[in-house]
């Protein structure tokens, strides 16, 4: 069966490629593998029928001959562990791979996710300040300084691109708006080579072009 994934049915990211079915795509063309998409709409997400897929209404979900899976590191883990490359055969290089997978998404993506929304849903509350902000810019900045010092002047994290490379990127990607990323030229250039790589561009293409359908509507 043709994996099926579920996306936004017009993403609030404006055709960023930044909500996190992008990340599965981009695995999904790293291995070669075609998929097809199922759009919801916010509402669809609440709905019984998508909450049987992802237990708290949320894309992405990955369906595939019976199994059906939610979190897009457990999606991008099973990509990666079901294909040949994006994640190298020896098993300590496999494992090394993995822990930058869970580093992205336990050590880096929350601060940024943190700081992200501050603005757009703690606008109104007491603690809303420039100091906070402050406070939560320094969070990501430790982060992104001790990430950048790992990397160093290295291609990707742990010899060839893998998984793990690939949420990170997609992790830093959410900041691609943020100042504070060019405190850091090496994660710049990461970045830039991480969304450079073919597979990534047919990922993004594909959920522009269907931002750009469903905008048109
Ligand atoms: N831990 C889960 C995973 O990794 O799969 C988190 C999934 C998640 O947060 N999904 C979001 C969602 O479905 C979309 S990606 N939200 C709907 C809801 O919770 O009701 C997050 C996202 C949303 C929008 C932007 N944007 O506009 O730039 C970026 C990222």
């Amino acid at each position: 069966m043709t994996p099926i994934i579920t996306v936004f049915a017009n993403s609030p990211d404006g055709g960023r490629g930044l909500a996190r079915d992008m990340r599965v795509r981009w695995a999904l063309e790293e291995v070669g593998q075609l998929y097809e998409v199922r759009t919801q709409t916010f509402a669809e997400l609440k709905q019984v029928d998508h909450l049987r897929r992802q237990p708290f209404g949320q894309i992405p979900t990955y369906e595939e001959d019976g199994l059906v899976l939610f979190e897009s590191g457990a999606i991008v883990l099973h990509i990666a562990q079901k294909h040949p490359g994006l994640l190298p055969a020896d098993p300590i290089a496999r494992a090394r791979a993995i822990s930058w997978l869970f580093a992205a998404l336990n050590t880096i993506e929350p601060p940024i996710v943190e700081r992200e929304q501050m603005p757009l849903v703690e606008r109104e509350q007491p603690w809303y300040s420039e100091e906070r902000l402050a406070f939560l810019d320094d969070r990501v900045r430790i982060r992104l300084r001790d990430l950048s010092a790992r990397l160093g002047d290295s291609d990707w994290l742990e010899g060839e691109f893998s998984a793990g490379d690939l949420m990170m990127i997609e992790v830093l990607r959410r900041l691609e708006r943020s100042p504070m990323l060019g405190e850091f030229p090496e994660l710049v250039a990461y970045i830039g080579r991480g969304c450079a790589r073919p597979a990534f561009q047919r990922a993004f293409a594909s959920q522009l072009k269907l931002f750009r359908a469903s905008s048109a509507v």
